[in-house]
This record gives C-alpha cells, structure tokens and sequence, in this order.
C-alpha cells in the first residue's frame, strides 16, 4: 500500500510489531507476505483488544471491589463508527501504531479505512449515546452502553439518478473484531400467550400458556477511556432461537419446520429501523424494545443480586438506569414485573424502587416522533406488561384527580392509557426521577410546552442539559494536524479539559498562528475536494468557500431552503452581471440519508442531484458554483467533511431541533455557522458572541405564534413581493431543472405554498427565506477579508470547550446519575 521507511523503530515498538506479525501468524494462517490488508487489520485490532483486555481484568475488579452504583445506558441506537483509532489513541498509542505500520508498509488511516463502521443508530440521538460513552469512561464512571447487535445496521445509501436506494448494511460480514460473545450469560425473554393469576398463601402468582420465548444472546464491546485505567462496556443483545437446542431430536420434517421458527426469532435483532424522528408503530419495533429491555433488566437484577444479595431496596443505590428516548420505557413495567413476578415483591416496594431508578432524556418535540402503541397490539404481544400498564394509569388517575381535580381533557392527555393507545412518554413522565432536555432552549419548550402539565407537578425533576461530543474523536482523531498545532500552540492538557481551548482566543489575530490554522483547513478541503472528485467525479475549487449541509434528511432541518437559496444565486449569476463578477466561488456539500418510507425527503434529494447536474455543467457560470451531494453519510465521512468546511449550516425552523451535535462537531473544527436561534446553536452564540456566528430568521416564539394560524396571507405577500424566491419556486415546476418530467418537483412546490393542511409552508421556509438570502450574501463578503474570516473560524474552535460530552457527563452525573469514579 504505502512505501516503507526505513525509520528505526523504538524497543516497545519493536515489540508491537512482532505482536501483530504474530496475530496475523496464528489467527490467519499466513506469513507476513502473504497478509492481505484485512488481515492486517484484524491483527492490528487484535493487539489493541488485547491491551484493553488486561485492563478491563483490572478494572472489573476496582468495580467489584468498591461495590459501586452503576449506570446502564439503554439505547436503541449507538452509533459507534470505527474503533481502532479511537482506542489506539485512548490507549495513547496512536504514535507506536503509526511508526510500526508504516515500518510495515501501510498507514494508519488506510488500515483503519477498512473497518465497517459500526452503524447502529440512524442520527443524532445514537451518535450522542457514543460519544456518552466514551466521556463516561474517560471520566472513570463505571458505566454499561445496552442496545441491540442489529445484524444489518443503517442502511447504506447509493445515489442513483440521483435519488437514493437503499442497500443493506453487512457491517458484520467480516466479523466483529471488538466483540467477545458471552454465551454464559444468555436469557430468556418471553412473548404472547396467556396469563393466568393465582393466589397462594395471599400472593399473586403468575403463570403462563401458549407464551413464545426468544433467547438474548449477549456480545460485549469493551471500551477503554482516554489516557483513564477503567473499561467500561457495551452490550449488544443478539436474538437467538430457544428451539436450536433440541435441534437434534427433531426428525427431517420438523427440522426445517424448527429452522423456520430459528429465523422468526432470530429476525428480532436483524435489522435497526431507519426511521428517525417518525414511529411507525410496527409491531416488530414493539418486539425488539421488549427484547432489549427485558434481557438488560434480567442482567441488571442478576448482577445485583450476586453482589448484594435480595435486599432490593437497595437497587437505586447501586444501579440507575438511563432512558435514551422513550424507545426503552419499558422498562418500566418490566422491572415492575420482574420485582412483582419472579422477586415476590409488593407493589408499593416495587413502585417505590422503579421511581428511583430510572431518568429520561427527551430528545425530539417533532409530533410524529412521540411514541404510542396500539393498546390492543401491545396487550397481544405483552399481555403481563400490559396488565402493569393498566394499574399503573389507575394510579397515575388518582394523582391526577388529586393535582388538577376535574379537568378530564387533561387527565386523558397525561395518561398511559388512552384513546386505545399507550403512550409511552407518559409512562416515562409518570414514573422517572429525572427527566431532562438536551439543550436549554428544548428543555423550556418541555416545560412550558408539550410536558407543561407534568412539569407543574413536580418542577425539580427537570433538567437541562446540553448535548456535547467527544473531543478526542472529533477532533484528535478526524483533525490529528488541527490537534497537533493545538497542543503546540496551548499544550496538550485540552484532551482531557476542553475548556483550555479557550486560550486559543488569544491567537485569534495572531498572524503566524492564522497562517497555520488556514494552512490545515486549507490541506483538508483539498483532502475532500479529492474525496469529491474520486466518489462524485466533481472537480471542486479548494479555494471556494466550502458550505456544508449534512445530517438527516427531515424537511423541519430545511435542506430545502439551501436549495431554493442555491437556485436563486444561480439564477442571479446568469442575470446580474456586476453580481456575477463580484461572486465568491461556493461549493455547497450535502450529505443525507432519507427514512426510506419519507417520500418527499427523497425528493428534495433528488432535487438537490438534479439542481447539482443543472449548476455544475451550466458553463455559462464559469464553475463559481459546485453542489455536490455526498452519497452514505454516516460517521466516517463525517469525520471529513466536519474538518474541511468553511460553512457550517444549521437552519432548522427554530424550536424543532432539540440540539443538534453537528453543528458542534463544525464549530469544533474551525467553521462558522450560519444558524437560527435554534437548539443548541443558541448557547454557540453565546460562547462565541455575534461577530463569530451568523444567526437568521424567526426565533422560537414567533414560529410557534405562526403556527397557530393558518398563515396563507403572509405566504402569498411573500410570494408576490420577493421575486428571486418567486423565480426559484416557479422552477420547480416549469421543467427548468428536469426538462423531461416538469412534475417531479410538485408535491414540493405544493407543501411550500398551500400546505397539506391548510397550513402552508410548515417549515418556515419561506418565511425564513430572505433573512437567509441576506445573511449568506453577507457571509460571502466576510469570507473575502481573510484575517478577520480566520480570527472567526479561530474563535469557534477556541470557544467549544463548553460542547464537551465531558461536561455532558459532569452534569449528568451531578444532577442526576451520582456515580463515583473509579479510583
Ligand atoms: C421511533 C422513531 C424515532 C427514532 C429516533 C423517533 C425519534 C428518534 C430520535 C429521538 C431522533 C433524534 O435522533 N433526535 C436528535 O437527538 C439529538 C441528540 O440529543 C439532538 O441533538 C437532535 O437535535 C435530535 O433531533
């Protein structure tokens, strides 16, 4: 691959390379010679799993020793990515690895390119729940991730014709290198059937017939911190027929019978659902949440009772639970069930435990994403943990009754039960400690707005805690040349304490220092522009402002109004002629995966290929504009893009993106953001201030008041009186943009301007649109004047300290995990 050097390697370098010619040795079969670039990589992987292994022995006993509480961090998405070069530089042993393999002939980043990412989540909640847990083991909390071990991970995106297919992701087809499946420790979780109750000796028993069991088969991905001697966990549940064991008393009939019910149990954890912000109700998602939580909550009991025998009350003391969004809230009755059922609890005790157990973080106020199951599919599949359900909403009426006396409305859309369905926020509300928002502004509009009524009952419970990223592969690892001139310039300390990057402030205007700085951004847009030409066959200019656009696809995210403001520059250029000679060459990047059932996000990512072929091969604009749609967005090609752009866009309406974690991992890497007042890009304006961000439209309040009216007069005003957007509208539909089918762009135009109910233009977008117009032209400008646009860029990378997951964790773990570190 690479070219040898003929540096000399130092004697613990020596030793790592004989440790991996030796795993490629024995676990291959193979000399050196013979080795194909895989196998070097799973040789790599496995010296660094080694190394983990010996400290994760140690630190397994520091954690029995010291008894302590324990979080379990349930999610339905973690979204990983690649770990070797995370865990080699956590192992701070990211210089030997580099030497050694170059020694060998390859280089890091190559090696490290060819590990699938680990795809488990569709966006920003799964990514969150990564970077989670690398602060927490970082911080020496003792910590486990639980999710499923989802066979095929997000799908994987293919632009073509420039609308998305969607292809499986194999992500396992060359084995797992992390994991270490633990057999041993398998349960049983059960589905369906009826339940019988009888009573002895005055208890409730409970039994069951016609029930169907699943076995949970567990895979542990252990996770080392930064420069920190603890090993936390992840835990990945993989379904796994309960029948296979008798497999071999079956005769030919039945053997294909008993396969055939190996793959209805088995498809449990086949594959992750990729719908983000958007429930379905699929009675197969129902399964799996079941599946994850009571195999975790079997664990979770298991565990406890060996170290601390059957006193349960102590569970909160030593175990909380964390739910990532309401997909894990049950949980809830099934540690009611489990206390009750198999411990031979009371209810009150039981009660009493589980109120003390369990926190929620809420991370979406979008409507269709609020989970509720049908009560008679639930009841079907979960007939005990529906019966909980039912006692639990008796009580939750009582409390009501007792704190708003009367008010039937509201009694019914606090409750678990109603309308036929169960609402599973409210079961988080009417039982958890803590519950919290991911940014300030999110956590007032669950206070004041759609968690109001339960928030006047009990205020204290509520937090807010802003989202953060990890620094170490967010930047160390994605940006190692911006990290080295970091550690040059304020020391290295920042890895472990981001808020040191402050001192960068100082350099801002510092000429040496703006020199280098440009040089790495610089170096990196060249690195992608390469990217670019390789994958989309698109030469863009790396002396163009790079304006970068990735995240999901969801219309209140408005990639739409990027384009419709894409179009008009166009437009522009090929009319206004002093316009077109004073225009600063942009090349516009986005990057996206659509829900595959989410019909019109698929169009606008057909509209943003079409206008791209439109654009880039239009010679008369002389290249000054690039669109480039980048196919499979997920974290690896995060990690480039987040590093090379100028631009960094966050334009949701504001009040719907609850934080966003993007627009850190931009601000982190020197862009500058062009935003509305929208999630935590507010608390990013008050870290950097208003010369340093480019902060547009309509703030939270004045959406909300909008959304309250139907609003077609403002819509049609702005219609008639803004001609560039007027224009860019009407070539949605008049075939300007594809020639050969004038409707494809319809439904698009349609939504903008009547609505689908009435209620036009949603989103905001064009009622955002000339704010946005005014503001990108001004960017422009500012881009030009290089020394002040570099002291920006500056600012954002020196004020993100407070973006930390580190911080995250502190303010998690103070307000509401108290988990002590591991010493
Ligand atoms: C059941 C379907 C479904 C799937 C995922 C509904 C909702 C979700 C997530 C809660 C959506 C999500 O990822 N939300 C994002 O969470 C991030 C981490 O807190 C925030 O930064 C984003 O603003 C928020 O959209």
């Amino acid at each position: 691959m690479a070219v040898k050097t003929t540096k000399k390697l130092t004697p613990q370098q020596e030793a790592l390379k004989s440790d991996i010619i030796g795993k490629v040795n024995r676990h291959f079969g193979k000399i050196l010679e013979e080795a194909t670039p895989h196998m070097i990589y799973a040789a790599c992987a496995l010296t660094v799993r080694d190394r983990i292994m010996e400290k994760w022995a140690v630190s397994h006993q520091e954690v029995k020793k010291e008894g302590s509480k324990k979080l379990y961090y349930l999610s339905f998405e973690f979204l990983m990515g690649r770990l070797l070069c995370t865990n080699i530089l956590n192992l701070m042993q990211t210089e030997d690895y580099k030497a050694v393999l170059e020694d060998l002939g390859y280089t890091l980043e190559q090696v490290a390119e060819l590990e699938n990412d680990a795809g488990l989540g569709n966006g920003g909640l799964g990514r969150l729940a990564a970077c989670f847990i690398d602060s927490l083991t970082t911080l020496d909390l003792p910590a486990y991730g639980c999710t499923l071990r989802y066979e095929y991970g997000l799908f994987r995106q293919k632009i073509v014709d420039g609308y998305q297919t969607e292809l499986p992701d194999s992500w396992l087809e060359y084995g797992n290198a992390w994991e270490v499946a633990r057999p041993e420790e398998a349960v049983k979780v059960t589905f369906g059937g009826d339940v019988h109750t009888s009573w002895e000796n005055g208890v409730m028993k409970i039994s069951y017939s016609n029930e169907r069991s699943v076995m949970a088969m567990p895979y542990d991905v252990p996770l080392c911190g930064y420069d920190s001697k603890v090993v936390n966990k992840l835990r990945l549940w993989s379904a796994k027929s309960a029948t296979d064991f008798d497999m071999r008393a079956f005769n030919q009939g039945e053997y294909v019978r008993a396969m055939e019910e190996k793959e209805l149990a088995e498809v449990i954890s086949k594959v992750l659902y990729p719908e983000d912000n958007h429930t379905e109700g699929k009675e197969l998602r129902l399964k799996q949440q079941y599946f994850l939580v009571s195999a975790t909550l079997q664990w979770i009991l298991k565990e406890f009772e060996m170290r601390n025998g059957d006193d349960w009350s102590l569970l909160p003391e030593k175990v909380v639970i964390h739910i990532n969004d309401t997909h894990p809230t049950m949980a809830i009755p099934e540690l009611m069930r489990l206390l009750m059922d198999e411990k031979g609890l009371g209810w009150d005790e039981s009660w009493d435990i589980v109120t003390h157990v369990f926190a929620y973080t809420n991370h979406t106020v979008m409507r269709e994403a609020l989970e509720k199951w049908p009560q008679d599919m639930f009841r079907r599949i979960l007939p005990r943990l529906y019966m909980i359900l039912e006692e639990m909403n008796r009580r939750l009426m009582e409390r009501l009754e007792a704190f708003y006396p009367g008010d039937a409305a509201k009694h019914r859309y606090m409750a678990i039960l109603a309308d036929n369905q169960v609402s599973m926020a409210n079961t988080c509300l009417a039982s958890c400690f803590a519950v919290n928002g991911v940014s300030k502004l999110h956590t007032e509009i669950l206070k004041n707005d759609i968690f109001k009524d339960y928030y006047l009952m009990d205020k204290e419970r509520f937090h807010a805690i802003t989202n953060g990223i990890t620094f170490r592969r967010w930047i160390a690892n994605c940006n190692p040349e911006l990290a080295k001139l970091i550690d040059e310039t304020i020391g290295k300390g920042w890895l472990k304490d981001a808020e040191k990057l402050s001192k960068l402030a100082d350099y801002a205007e510092d000429p040496v220092f703006q020199k280098k700085f440009d040089a790495i951004k610089k170096s990196n847009k060249k690195m992608v522009a390469e990217y670019i030409l390789e994958h989309n066959g698109i030469k863009v200019d790396p002396d163009s402002i790079f304006d970068i656009q990735c995240k999901r696809l969801h219309e209140y995210k408005r990639q739409m109004m990027n384009v419709l403001h894409i179009i008009a520059e166009y437009n522009r250029i090929l009319t206004d002629k002093d316009y077109a000679e004073s225009y600063y060459p942009k090349t516009y990047i986005f990057g996206a995966k659509a829900a595959p059932g989410y019909k019109r996000a698929k169009l606008i990512i057909k509209l943003i290929n079409s206008v791209g072929d439109m654009i880039n091969n239009d010679a008369r604009i002389n290249d000054k504009i690039k669109v480039v749609f980048v196919e499979n967005y997920g974290v690896s090609i995060a990690e480039k893009l987040v590093t090379a752009a100028d631009v960094s866009e966050q334009i949701s309406t504001a009040g719907k993106e609850a934080s966003g974690t993007g627009n850190m991992k931009f601000m982190l890497n020197g862009a500058v953001t062009v935003g509305t007042m929208d999630g935590a890009n507010v608390e990013m304006y008050e870290q950097v201030g208003d010369d340093n961000i480019y902060i547009f439209g309509l703030r939270s309040d004045e959406v909300a008041a909008r959304e309250r009216i139907p609003g077609g007069d403002e819509v049609k005003n702005i219609y008639a009186t803004n001609s560039s957007l007027r224009h860019a509208l009407e070539q949605l539909i008049d075939g300007s943009i594809v020639p050969e089918n004038t409707n494809l762009f319809m439904d698009l135009y349609n939504t903008l301007l009547f609505g689908d109910y009435g209620y036009p233009d949603t989103y905001m977008v064009l009622r955002d649109f000339e704010d946005y117009m005014n503001i990108q032209e001004r960017i422009s400008k500012d881009y030009q004047d290089r020394e002040k646009w570099i002291a920006k860029q500056i600012m954002n990378t020196a004020m993100s300290g407070y973006f930390s997951s580190d911080r995250t964790i502190e303010e998690y773990n103070d307000k509401i995990w108290h988990l002590t570190p591991i010493k």
